[in-house]
């Protein structure tokens, strides 16, 4: 029986209790589920038209985003464990999936790990790596951009993306989402995913982050406490192996964005790590306090641009209240400092951002933790912001419901949203549903965040699993200098794709993407697309959160 790729899947499967539904993409009919094993039929039914997924309906519908007349495959009281497909009367089939409650742990697990093969200065080993091994990179120091006399050791870390640049506010904000997923439900954090530190006592998940943490400390400049917006070359390479890129190191100019992430996340981390090693979590606070008086110092420094000769990634953001809000939040939360508190009543007087996630706009970090410490009664809290944040952040939840329950896919995004990154903003958006279910309780919100992992691992518009290694159709050609150059066929396992991106800000998109195609169609697995096919450190950290909290309320269903 042939495949029907319109049959569309979370390829990895479903949670025994979990509702179970497929999209039909202008396809409908009788459909069957078919035990693998055995070979036996354990459920039929006829698959809905859209709007309320459980009714049948005459009317067909058709999904904005992708341009489909959607159809649902509705088998939510199939329970038992085991591996399944969806047989569609005269019509083909799907790709099998399991039905089971760990069917997450390993799509956790390949996504932290996918952090690992992002490392720079040092090899990753075959032991480790695999065939993905590579020797040593980017070990040369890198000149201070505005005084290139000067160098400084900047060895370490995480290459962002495709690229091999470094960049502190990405970096930053990677670490921060294993860290709140750390806090919030760490227990899924395991020692044995066979990085270098495997088996030493720490979950890998923070020894994977304290390899960042490291290198943003080295980039910070002791002194003044500003940290620099980035270290990379001053142009892109070509599609080359890490260590095969020799050129000049630059340590681009302070930035506020910069200092704020980095004030942020140290303090965060400080919280975390000083249980574990108490002279680094000191090293860290000690460094938050210096960005922070970097900040005070400088409260209008405009936003970073690249120089004239300078262009690798800029990760512009004029805006730095957020990154302020989140510093002084974090800062709060571990010193009780009231000059901390009184900036954050201060700045919240503002339109400042208090429910984004993901780069650039970072408030929903500091809302979350404000929150967070309210709860814990960590430090003396003020009544008016707990409800103004908790009211913000639910806004933004219900309005997240309500686009994902008008969505075909039920995905958490409008057309529009299909931009640079679309699989960070639908995780992103799930981020705060699954914070947003820890405040309330509301199923809901849980439900449709969840549905956002259901989207990325297949059961979207493409059909296809946009984490490299998993799933039956999956993601492969990615804008990846290593996945590339390696001349190995599969890409560097875990790695997820930016997604579908109708501005097709690449030739390669608008070579094979046609005029007038659906938003949510705007993508291909084709190495050229890095707007639409790159990966990068902190669209993998977002989809982690889920696939982490996926695999911990699993485990205790
Ligand atoms: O979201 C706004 C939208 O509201 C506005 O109307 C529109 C106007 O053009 O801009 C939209 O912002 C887009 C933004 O991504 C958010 O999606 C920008 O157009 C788009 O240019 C921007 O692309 C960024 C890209 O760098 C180019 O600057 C991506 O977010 C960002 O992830 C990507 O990051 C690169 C690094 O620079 C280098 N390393 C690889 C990494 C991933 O591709
Ligand atoms: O590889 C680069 C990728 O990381 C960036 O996101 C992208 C946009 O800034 O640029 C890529 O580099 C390309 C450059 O912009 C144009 N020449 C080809 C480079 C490799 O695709
Ligand atoms: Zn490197």
């Amino acid at each position: 029986m042939t495949y029907n790729k319109n049959i569309h899947i979370n390829q990895v499967g479903y949670t025994k209790n979990d509702n179970k539904i497929a999209v039909l993409a202008n396809v409908s009919g009788h459909f069957k589920i078919i035990n693998v094993k055995n070979n036996q039929c354990v459920f039929e039914g006829d698959s809905k038209t859209c709007k309320n997924k459980g009714t049948s309906q005459n009317e067909s519908c058709i999904d904005e985003a992708s341009g489909d007349v959607v159809s649902y495959c509705d088998f939510s009281s199939v329970s038992e464990a085991g591996e399944y497909y969806i047989e569609l009367e005269g019509q083909g089939r799907s790709y099998t999936f399991l039905i089971d409650n760990g069917i997450y742990t390993s799509v956790k697990n390949a996504l932290l790990k996918g952090l690992y093969y992002q490392r720079c200065g040092v090899e990753l080993e075959e032991k480790y790596a695999g065939p993905w091994a590579h020797a040593i990179c980017h070990t040369n120091q890198a000149k201070i951009y505005n005084n290139p006399e000067k160098t400084i050791e900047v060895s370490g870390g995480w290459h962002d993306a495709g690229d091999y640049g470094r960049y502190a506010t990405a970096g930053a904000v990677s670490v921060a989402d294993i860290l709140l997923s750390y806090e919030l439900f760490g227990d899924v954090y395991t020692d044995d995913i066979q990085i270098p530190e495997s088996g030493n006592g720490i979950p890998d998940a923070l020894d994977e982050a304290r390899v960042e943490l490291e290198w943003l400390l080295k980039v910070q400049d002791n002194e003044t406490g500003g940290v620099y917006h980035k270290v990379t070359t001053k142009y892109f390479c070509g599609m080359i192996m890490p260590e095969d890129e020799h050129d000049d190191l630059y340590a681009l100019p302070e930035s506020a964005v910069a200092a704020g992430d980095f004030a942020a996340v140290m303090a965060m981390a400080y919280r975390i790590y000083k249980k574990y090693d108490e002279t680094f979590a000191n090293t860290m606070l000690a460094a938050a306090k210096k960005a922070w008086e970097w900040l005070e110092k400088n409260p209008n420094i405009p936003g970073f641009k690249n120089p004239q000769d300078v262009s690798t990634g800029e990760y512009g953001d004029p805006n730095s209240e957020d990154e302020r809000l989140w510093a002084a939040t974090e800062l709060y939360r571990v010193t009780g400092d009231d000059k901390y508190h009184l900036y954050i009543k201060e700045i919240l007087k503002t339109d400042v951002d208090i429910v984004s996630f993901g780069w650039g706009s970072i408030g929903g970090y500091a809302s979350f933790s404000y929150l967070r410490m309210a709860e814990q009664k960590e430090q003396v809290f003020d009544d008016e912001i707990v409800n103004v944040l908790k009211k913000a952040f639910l806004n933004k939840a219900d309005e997240l419901v309500s686009i994902a329950n008008n969505d075909g896919y039920m995905a958490d995004v409008l057309p529009k949203q299909y931009r640079w990154g679309s699989t960070m903003t639908i995780t992103n958006g799930a981020q705060l549903l699954i914070l947003s279910y820890y405040l309330t309780g509301n199923k809901e919100y849980e439900e449709v965040a969840i549905d956002q992992l259901h989207y990325i691992l297949g059961r979207n518009p493409m059909g296809i699993s946009y984490i490299t290694g998993i799933g039956s159709n999956v993601v492969n050609n990615v804008h990846h200098r290593p996945s590339d150059a390696d001349g190995v066929e599969k890409a560097v396992p875990g790695l997820i794709s930016g997604g579908p991106n109708w501005s097709l800000n690449d030739e390669a998109a608008k070579s094979f993407i046609k005029e007038g195609t659906p938003a949510a169609k705007c993508f291909v697995d084709h190495v050229g697309s890095y707007s639409t096919n790159e990966i990068a450190i902190y669209w993998n950290t977002p989809a982690l959160f889920v696939a982490a909290y996926a695999d911990y309320r699993n485990s205790r269903n």
